[in-house]
């Protein structure tokens, strides 16, 4: 495999950093590469004083942020658009570097960021409350959605930079601050970020500090998620990320959204269009090497069509290109790091011994970074390790004869983020999406459980959280609500027809 100098790849870094307006950072935290492994530049690491303060920084901003009408608030999003639009090839340029993505998917998502200012700034207009009848003469019932105030922002290297943008755009139209805790391996993506929206900021004449960036690894997240004056903490990672961060910030009548691990099936029917499936299946289990929460992880296939699927997967497997994610051409880059390759080794290893054979991939290319090929397996049952979230690129693949044994199988995991059926039978698909059909909060017909639009809502139920960001009426969660009752009479009626003196 040939793979670029990694002077070359920090030179990339340097000059992308540049052209956003961001400076080249140095400090104590190493960014590195998964391309090659090897480190792009240092940067300043925050402590939990650092993340106190920039908490008290953006709660400061807030109390003027919260009365700029929303509409103005919009107009610091879509100038945010314009600069991501601007540089949306120096965006997808770190991205690719710090995530590894190939170059279409990281376009993709620095995409989605565009996209959701969009949403946003339209948004803007439309923080509707509802009016209702009031039982009682002249009374009038309503209810207001107000800010809620700092929002958390704890976000993942796969999406290092969509998933920010959802909260970010959306808590920011909704009158809230936020305080961005970026994964550690993606640093540099997220100062470019912050330093475009910064500019956003100055542009609008709008207060700086109601964006604040920390960097750091567990304790910047803990000072952030233990914070009073963090009124929401929107989390994106593991299920074990997951069950540390919400009873915190339960046990201090915070609100959390959380977004965590996805265990993703499609169930595949006899009538399925496998031309089309296959084309589906591929993107979503082997794009972006697996590493989305979307990913596609489980495969529930007829047993009549069951081999002719997998030779069909098979074929289109040996024809994808692993290799370095800026070449045009390949669609698989590497792996984040060393304990991902390892994790995945170990979850072929817990297949195979729950009787799985691997029928293509699972093997490292080349001998730099952690390349890996797509893993397609075949397991006698839905074992243990089927329940399990493994951040990679392996497809296991059950059978099933009866539709219900499909379903069930399906839904049989922890996890509950993103589903999809193959089939042409509007019966079987319309099942799947009914109330007892799929249990995920994405369910999908025909297409794969990956790469969903902004415009609905992102999330899922059971091990995933809950929480559901992006489109739709997700700003919710980023406002309180306030119930009025005005009384414009001259009497006191009192609601349930109570006398009282
Ligand atoms: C994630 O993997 O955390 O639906 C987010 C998708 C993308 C977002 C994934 N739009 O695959």
């Amino acid at each position: 495999m040939n793979l670029p100098d990694p002077s070359a790849l920090a030179e990339r870094a340097h000059s992308a950093l540049a052209r956003c307006g961001a400076e080249w950072p140095t400090g104590n935290l190493t960014a590195r590469t998964p391309i090659t492994g090897t480190e792009i530049r240092t940067l300043e690491q925050h402590s939990a004083d650092d993340v106190n303060g920039a908490v008290a920084a953006a709660h400061d901003a807030f109390g003027d942020w919260r009365t700029v009408p929303a509409p103005i608030r919009g107009a610091v999003v879509r100038q945010l658009g314009r600069l991501l639009s601007e540089h949306k090839t120096d965006l997808a340029e770190l991205v690719t570097l710090e995530a590894g993505k190939i170059s279409s998917e990281a376009l993709g998502e620095v995409q989605e960021m565009i996209d959701i200012c969009e949403f946003a700034v339209g948004l803007s207009r439309q923080l509707y409350g509802r009016t209702m009848p009031s039982e009682r003469p002249g009374h009038r019932l309503m209810e207001t959605w107000h800010p809620i105030g700092v929002v958390g922002v704890i976000s993942a290297f796969n999406f290092p930079v969509a998933v920010w943008s959802w909260n970010t755009a959306i808590a920011l139209v909704c009158g809230d601050t936020v305080v961005w805790k970026p994964s550690e391996t993606t640093p540099l993506t997220a100062l470019a970020c912050h330093t475009l929206l910064r500019r956003a900021l100055a542009d609008c004449d709008a207060p700086r500090g109601v964006h604040q960036l920390v960097i750091g690894g567990r304790d910047v997240g803990a000072a952030l998620v233990d914070n009073p004056q963090v009124a929401l903490v929107s989390a994106t990672g593991s299920v074990r990320m997951g069950r540390e961060v919400a009873p915190r910030v339960a046990a201090r009548f915070g609100r959390s959204l959380l977004e965590l691990g996805g265990n993703n099936g499609a169930v595949v029917t006899p009538s399925a269009d496998l031309d089309l499936a296959v084309r589906g299946i591929v993107f979503s289990a082997a794009g972006t090497a697996g590493q989305r929460c979307t990913s596609l992880r489980r495969l529930i296939v007829h047993e009549s069509i069951a081999d002719e699927l997998v030779a069909r997967i098979s074929a289109a497997y040996a024809q994808l290109q692993v290799g370095n994610p800026f070449d045009d051409g390949v669609l698989v880059g590497p792996l984040i790091n060393d304990a991902a390759f390892e994790a995945m080794q170990s979850a072929l290893t817990a297949a195979q011994s729950s009787g799985g054979t691997v029928v293509c991939g699972g093997e490292r290319v080349g001998d730099t970074g952690c390349y890996v090929r797509p893993a397609l397996v075949r397991m006698p049952k839905q074992s243990e390790i089927m329940h399990t979230e493994t951040f990679a690129p392996i497809l296991y693949v059950v059978t099933y004869n009866e539709f219900d044994d499909a379903i069930a199988l399906h839904n049989a995991v922890p996890q509950g983020l993103s589903s999809s059926i193959f089939t042409l039978d509007q019966r079987e698909a319309e099942r799947f999406l009914a109330a007892d059909g799929s249990d995920c909060g994405i369910a999908n017909v025909n297409i794969g459980t990956s790469g969903a639009e902004i415009g609905g809502a992102f999330g899922g139920e059971k091990d995933t959280g809950g929480g559901r960001e992006s489109g739709s009426d997700a700003w919710k969660a980023y406002m309180r609500r306030a119930t009025n009752t005005i009384n414009y009479s001259d009497q006191l009626p009192l609601a349930q027809g109570v006398e009282f003196g």
